[in-house]
């Protein structure tokens, strides 16, 4: 606090002078290449901004965050009149811009409406803090230094995921961490929905999903082994409805964001068998688990669990717009497998080996069936026991063993690996920590990732679509805590997935962390509750 306290009052002190110098450029995630020049570009009152259609959602962007965060007025003029022109350049890599800024004003040069839009994204972090606050708080002037920017992603998959079963959050808390993304040019929402503890999203053809399997009995936040607290039976939980998601799912697409729905199958599902018990191999009536960790009661390989899931995943393939599902496949225990006839018989009938291989048996049947729809299916690395599925892409969590075999196996793969990505980990040793999972992943162990490993020829290192960080929420009670445990890993995540990965550099990190101590007014405006101590 006092080294806080103390940058403060230098930062204040120093406040006037900052002025009238050249702004000073932080930039989240570290653009590929940049040069600053002297002086700066004063915009006032009104704006003119040139937009070609099919860059339309950098353009409003940018006009709605003007306008919301100042008083000043943006309107759509000519090429030859706009001081902020946005220009569509072929030869470029996707998703990349350039940005000019010079005395005659801004130009943003993309080949796609991703690379322009994050020229945008650029320009916004360029701009005061204030503008974030969204009440015309800003002065009605905007003043940008004079620089050249070329910039694009070192991997195309950006992502973030977020447990909302084992605690639910709201829809307005998923739309802030959504842009909170969009912020820093990552492109994936990787949306958990469906657990043990609570079923989150509404299927009109099972409607007992949200009405049972959506809440459970509260619980304390605890550790594993400790026995159910229940609060004299008060029902805990929550869902989105259709209309949420579709709001959800809009809001998304302006923040150049793809959401990732996963559904759980067959582990981890024991909230959808507390609606429908048939799914279910024991034949016994279940409730939402009121603790964490793995259970045996997983969906069965029977008619009516493949009939569900092809109706919810129907429902669900027609909400999200995105190329990718989720069908989980993590910690299935194969208990019930073991004692069911139709799994032995199933076993028997197509020659399987054992209950994993019926799994993998399971998965690659649900992987058709979403295939046949156009859409391809994300799994955690478990999907590889027993053999893979052709097409899908694997999201490898157990460290990287995982993704290295699936991208030697020539399958796409995404690295979430629990040694580097689990945000739900502790970020600090000290003891005033809040209670988390376990584990230990600082901050500058995130920076440091790579997700590409050594092992891995050219050929096979293209496999590797690129990382996204885990929020799994069993200690997360409120947004709050969620935003404690993602920021500032995320800010780290969103450089070495953009940036590229810097290894054991310490100046890079060095550098990041400068950055990132100038960067904090900007979430402290977006009311973003990070954790802002400890750099290791
Ligand atoms: C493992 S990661 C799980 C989750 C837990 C998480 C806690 C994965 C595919 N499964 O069910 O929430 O650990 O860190």
């Amino acid at each position: 606090t006092i080294l806080f306290l103390v940058l403060f009052l230098f930062q204040s002190c120093n406040f006037s002078e900052k002025e009238r110098s050249d702004p000073k450029v932080v930039l989240i995630p570290k653009p590929q290449q940049m040069e600053q020049f002297q002086g700066a570009l004063v915009l006032e009152k009104n704006i003119l901004v040139f937009v070609p259609t099919e860059f339309e959602l950098a353009g409003d962007f940018l006009e709605a965050y003007i306008q919301n965060g100042s008083a000043i007025n943006v309107k759509n003029t000519s090429v030859e009149q706009a001081d902020i022109i946005f220009r569509k350049v072929d030869a470029m890599a996707p998703e990349g811009y350039s940005l000019e800024i010079n005395n005659k004003g801004v130009i943003i040069s993309a080949p796609d409406a991703a690379g322009a839009f994050y020229g945008v994204q650029t320009v916004r972090q360029l701009l005061s803090p204030h503008f974030e606050r969204t009440k015309g708080y800003a002065s009605d002037g905007v003043e940008l230094p004079y620089l050249m920017i070329n910039d694009a992603p070192a991997f195309p998959y950006r992502g973030m995921h977020l447990d909302v079963s084992r605690h639910f959050f709201p829809k307005e808390f998923i739309k802030k961490y959504i842009a909170s993304l969009a912020l820093l040019k990552m492109n994936y929402f990787h949306w958990h929905l469906t657990d043990d503890q609570g079923w989150r999203i509404e299927i009109k053809s099972y409607p007992e999903l949200t009405t049972k399997a959506a809440f459970r009995e509260e619980t304390l936040i605890g550790h594993y082994n400790d026995s159910p607290q229940k609060f004299d039976g008060k029902r805990y939980g929550g869902f989105y409805t259709q209309e949420d998601i579709k709001e959800i799912v809009a809001f998304a697409q302006k923040h150049n964001v793809t959401i990732i729905p996963e559904i759980e199958m067959p582990g981890h599902a024991q909230a959808a068998i507390s609606a429908y018990p048939e799914l279910g191999c024991a034949g016994k009536n279940v409730n939402p688990a009121t603790k964490w960790g793995v259970f045996e009661n997983i969906f069965c390989p029977n008619q009516k669990t493949f009939a569900f899931l092809e109706d919810v995943l129907t429902e669900v393939m027609e909400l999200f717009p995105g190329e990718y599902v989720h069908i989980g496949g993590d910690e299935a225990p194969k208990t019930q497998w073991k004692k069911c006839a139709r799994c032995q018989n199933l076993i028997a009938e197509h020659q399987l080996k054992d209950e994993s291989d019926l799994q993998s048996w399971f998965i690659g049947k649900i992987e058709k069936f979403v295939n046949s729809k156009g859409k391809k299916i994300i799994g955690w690395d478990e999907i590889l026991e027993g053999g893979l599925a052709p097409n899908a892409v694997v999201m490898s969590w157990r460290g990287e063993s995982g993704g290295i075999e699936a991208a030697k196996h020539g399958n796409a793969v995404i690295m979430t690996p629990n040694s580097h990505l689990y945000f739900d980990y502790y970020q600090a040793e000290n003891d005033d920590e809040p209670l988390a999972i376990g584990g230990f992943i600082p901050l500058k162990k995130v920076y440091e990732y790579d997700p590409v490993p050594d092992e891995l020829t050219a050929v096979e290192a293209n496999n590797i679509l690129g990382a996204q960080g885990n929020v799994w929420t069993e200690y997360l009670k409120t947004s709050e805590n969620v935003e404690y445990m993602a920021f500032p890993r995320m800010l780290a995540l969103s450089e070495v997935v953009w940036s590229g990965p810097t290894k054991n550099d310490n100046v890079g990190y060095a550098n990041f962390v400068s950055r990132l101590e100038d960067f904090y007014p900007r979430l402290d405006a977006l009311d973003i509750h990070y954790a802002n101590h400890l750099y290791e």
